[in-house]
């Protein structure tokens, strides 16, 4: 080949590649979308400028202090907007994803569009503000509390910003309606549906913002494969101005291939208004397409395509460790990937309208969703209140219309947690009469807009309430969000709920919309109890939750709460501002209840050691031994299995709801586990740092220890790669405390511990228990040089802030100050004199007092406290031996 022809032919392909790309919106699409996230200035009101991405959002680090709140007040977005001449003539948009929670856009300087609400889509027409020169966008955004806008209050941070994607939206003139509260402009439903045949209906909604034209509406159906299935074409004769719905229903699809978990089949509609006399594509729309059918029955469950079908799986807020609710895209995706990967098959997007990219995943992996708007704990009594109700209900519906995986609305999560006007009754009932009108609107408009889906409306356990205010006869499906075992009462207390409804609302279908117990990952314990945060409670508590809903077929299904470990800032706890009960942790590490379910759930054989992320352990030999004996479990969906340490079996265990159970001996250093059932194997490392029982004994040589005062639980500092365990009362020989007893707050407090932020530190946990009125702490240590620390916090009173719904222990106000002020001595010298932790350090504030301590003539360490006022305490200890 001669070199000039080589040329010629690139330079032809070069052309065409040219040709292909700039034709192609207006060829192919008709629309261009371009993301407009990046070069954005982004100010606080009165703050200093700063360069952002988006999705962004001014809270991310301020809910991470020990300060409570968190700014909420307005943010002032800027950028420029390049347009060239091509968009001239064009019809322009801005389509922002999420803005929290009130916004304003100006273009130069004029306002183009506002919005109210931080969970749904809205999309600005900007056209007529344009002089495609040096245009700038301004979007001012405030989260600022607003009495008229839902949430009011939750148990979730309001974080504020422009914190989902934006879009610039180039269209033709002739188009799919923009003005359809945020939605494509096109909907589709399945009048009939069945093995044999489906029927399809598409709603188009067009508008003509030029001259009157003449178009067709084509509406094509395409397999998985991308085969055409069928199409169909409409004409319509545009007037100028005008808008016009196009019913299209699509006939006779044969055998259509069916959308479920196991097999979520996904067709494609592509509707397109095609310009009659040019034959060019004036717009194009795409959607999902899934054939399903279902019903909730009120004795025998769910059902999807006339099989029964309970529906397991999780809620989900959209926040993640350390970005807030700026998620990014590929993260919401695997938040969705990670139910599936769990077994899950059903996602309630809790307790708002998430990002259009996690519906599109349920749509994609099977996952059946119901969406709601946040209308959570109360309500304002105002019309305003009322219409952005109903505002958000249409733009949710709307909006989400499409997604196969949807099946319910929901609109009202526990209206009655916060009852008003206590103190007047007939107030009240003013106030109750409110809720359940708003209730009945929202539920009557939902019918309207949906006549195809279910509705719900979710209630916490307060059973009488709910049904003297009327509000379990209004939705289709009833909710319970079911806490027993937590909040209140004993886990064996959720089945009488179940049974309650069956008997009581038994033409009302149920789902147990929420239940869970705190987990923080680092807490574990071998008595687990209501509120110690250990991991170990987590999963004796769901083991009962998941049995008693498997076993009751007219339970429809049930959502945990939470699929994983979100913000919430008003909490306090082991945790502060993070609500733990997620089943992955806030930054989407597997809890071992995640692995539980995987056990409950898997179709497969599965087997999984759930203590192998606890891989760092401690504790106190047995007595006269080289070992501590400590369980450790497995989870599987198998009958038994059998366990081997460092190769030697250990016998094999029957399964107990799900869980496999052995004592293990550890011995100090590395013990290597293997379980083995059938031909399916787990292994893992345990790193056991052995404590002797008698430092006289001398068969294990002490190093280091870490010693919660007041508590049975062990603690896992990951920052410091330090281990923490429960105390022991002193034995002779060993170590442990004399006099006093744990920490139990105030007024009877039922919380573990104290559940108060601990300032200055993140290890919260060492010191919100403690021993209270301790005499003395005694180390028989052998002579040598050591070092010595004690941690101290005041856990009664110092709180100025109001009493807060969501912490454990909602009576922090009334608690009474006591002065308290001791002595501490080491071997019979003052180490501290007279101290009073709240005036010298302050209340609920991490101190640590550490020293060098020579031990000699095998006197061991022996620390008194002696009290000049109220009483000593000590919150934890830690001893390293230097040499
Ligand atoms: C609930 C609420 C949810 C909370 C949860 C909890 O009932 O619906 O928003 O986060 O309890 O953890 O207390």
């Amino acid at each position: 080949m001669k070199k000039s022809s080589v040329r010629t032919k690139s330079l032809l392909i070069l052309f065409l590649i040219t040709f292909f790309v700039t034709n192609s919106f207006a060829q192919d699409s008709g629309r261009k979308l371009i993301s407009l996230n990046d070069q954005w200035e982004f100010k606080k009101e009165n703050g200093v400028t700063e360069k952002v991405n988006l999705p962004h959002t001014w809270n991310d680090k301020d809910v991470m202090d020990d300060e409570p709140g968190y700014y909420r007040g307005l943010g002032i977005y800027k950028r420029k907007l390049k347009l060239d001449d091509s968009a001239k003539g064009k019809d322009i948009y801005l389509v922002f994803n999420g803005v929290a929670q009130e916004a304003e856009v100006l273009i130069n300087g004029k306002t183009a569009g506002k919005h109210i609400g931080s969970y749904t889509r809205f999309t600005v027409a900007i056209t007529p503000f344009l002089n495609y020169k040096d245009d700038v966008i301004e979007v001012r955004v405030t989260n600022r509390f607003n009495e008229d806008i839902p949430p009011l209050t939750a148990d979730f941070t309001f974080f504020g910003g422009i914190y989902r994607n934006v879009n610039l939206l180039i269209t033709n003139p002739v188009h799919f309606s923009q003005k359809e509260n945020g939605s494509s402009g096109v909907f589709i439903t399945t009048p009939q549906v069945s093995a044999a045949t489906a029927k399809v209906q598409v709603k188009s909604i067009i508008e003509n913002l030029s001259l009157a034209k003449k178009v067709q509406i084509q509406t094509t159906i395409f397999n998985a494969q991308g085969k055409e299935i069928l199409s169909q074409i409409s004409t319509l004769n545009m007037l100028s101005g005008g808008n016009d719905t196009v019913v299209q229903e699509l006939n006779n699809i044969k055998q259509p291939e069916l959308w479920s978990p196991e097999s979520p089949y996904l067709y494609r509609i592509v509707t397109k208004i095609i310009d009659m006399k040019t034959k060019t594509v004036l717009d194009q729309v795409s959607n999902p397409l899934g054939f399903r059918w279902f019903k909730f029955d009120a004795n025998q469950g769910f059902f999807l395509n006339d099989k029964p079908l309970k529906l397991i799986g999780a809620s989900r807020h959209q926040d993640y460790e350390y970005l807030g609710n700026a998620t990014p895209d590929a993260l919401q995706i695997r938040d969705v990937e990670l139910l599936k990967k769990m077994g899950g098959n059903f996602l309630r997007v809790a307790h708002y309208p998430q990002d259009p990219l996690v519906l599109e995943a349920c749509d994609r992996l099977g996952i059946l969703a119901s969406v709601e708007i946040p209308v959570i704990n109360t309500i304002t009594e105002s019309e305003t209140f009322t219409k952005n109700c109903l505002d958000m209900q249409v733009e949710m519906i709307r909006q989400n219309f499409n997604h196969p995986s949807i099946i319910i609305w929901a609109y009202m999560n526990e209206i009655l947690l916060r009852t008003k006007f206590e103190n007047d009754k007939p107030r009240q009932q003013i106030y109750f009469d409110h809720v359940r009108e708003l209730a009945q609107k929202l539920e009557d408009l939902t019918r309207k807009e949906d006549p195809s889906r279910y509705t719900l409306l979710v209630n916490h356990g307060a059973w009488d309430i709910y049904n003297k205010v009327g509000l379990t006869k209004i939705p289709m499906i009833i909710g319970w969000n079911l806490y027993n075992g937590w909040y209140s009462g004993s886990p064996a207390d959720f089945a009488k709920f179940l049974d309650q409804h069956h008997k009581e609302l038994a033409d009302k279908p149920m789902l147990v919309t929420e239940y869970g117990a705190d987990a923080d990952p680092r807490i574990r314990s071998f008595s687990p109890v209501r509120f110690d945060k250990s991991v170990e409670y987590c999963i004796y508590f769901n083991q009962i939750y998941l049995n008693e809903m498997l076993k009751r077929p007219f339970v429809s299904g049930g959502m945990a709460w939470n699929l994983a470990d979100f913000n919430s800032e008003t909490r306090e706890e082991t945790m502060p501002h993070i609500n733990n009960k997620g089943l992955l942790t806030i930054g989407r590490k597997p809890k071992d209840t995640y692995f539980l379910y995987q056990a409950y759930l898997a179709d497969q054989p599965y087997l999984k050691i759930t203590s192998a992320q606890w891989q760092d352990r401690t504790g106190v030999a047995d007595s006269a031994s080289l070992f501590c004996t400590q369980p450790l479990q497995v989870a599987t969906n198998l009958k038994s299995a059998e366990l081997f340490l460092n190769g030697k079996s250990l016998g094999i265990k029957e399964a107990v709801d799900h869980v496999c159970s052995w004592q293990v001996p550890f011995v100090d250093g590395l013990n290597q586990l293997r379980v083995v059932a059938g031909n399916k194997s787990d292994e893992t490392d345990i790193n056991f740092q052995l404590q002797p029982y008698r430092f006289t004994d001398q068969l294990v040589s002490f190093k280091n220890m870490n010693v919660l005062l007041g508590s049975k639980r062990f603690y896992i500092d990951e920052n410091q790669h330090q281990l923490w365990m429960p105390d022991q009362p002193y034995r002779k020989g060993s170590w442990g405390w004399i006099g006093g007893e744990p920490y139990k707050g105030t007024n009877n407090r039922i919380t573990y511990g104290s559940d108060k932020n601990i300032l200055d530190t993140n290890d919260d946990p060492i010191y919100q228990t403690q021993q209270v009125g301790i005499q003395q702490f005694k180390m028989d240590v052998p002579d040598g040089e050591y070092e010595l620390s004690l941690y101290f916090a005041e856990l009664v009173g110092g709180i100025s802030k109001e009493a807060l719904v969501y912490n454990l222990d909602n009576t922090h106000k009334k608690e009474v100050e006591e002065n308290r002020i001791f002595s501490v001595l080491i071997n019979g010298a003052t180490f501290l004199n007279n101290i009073n932790l709240a005036k010298d350090f302050g209340y609920t504030t991490a101190i640590i007092k550490k020293t060098r301590v020579t031990v000699q003539n095998g006197k061991g360490i022996t620390i008194d406290f002696t009290p000049v006022e109220g009483k000593a305490v000590l919150n934890a200890l830690q001893l390293r031996k230097v040499y």
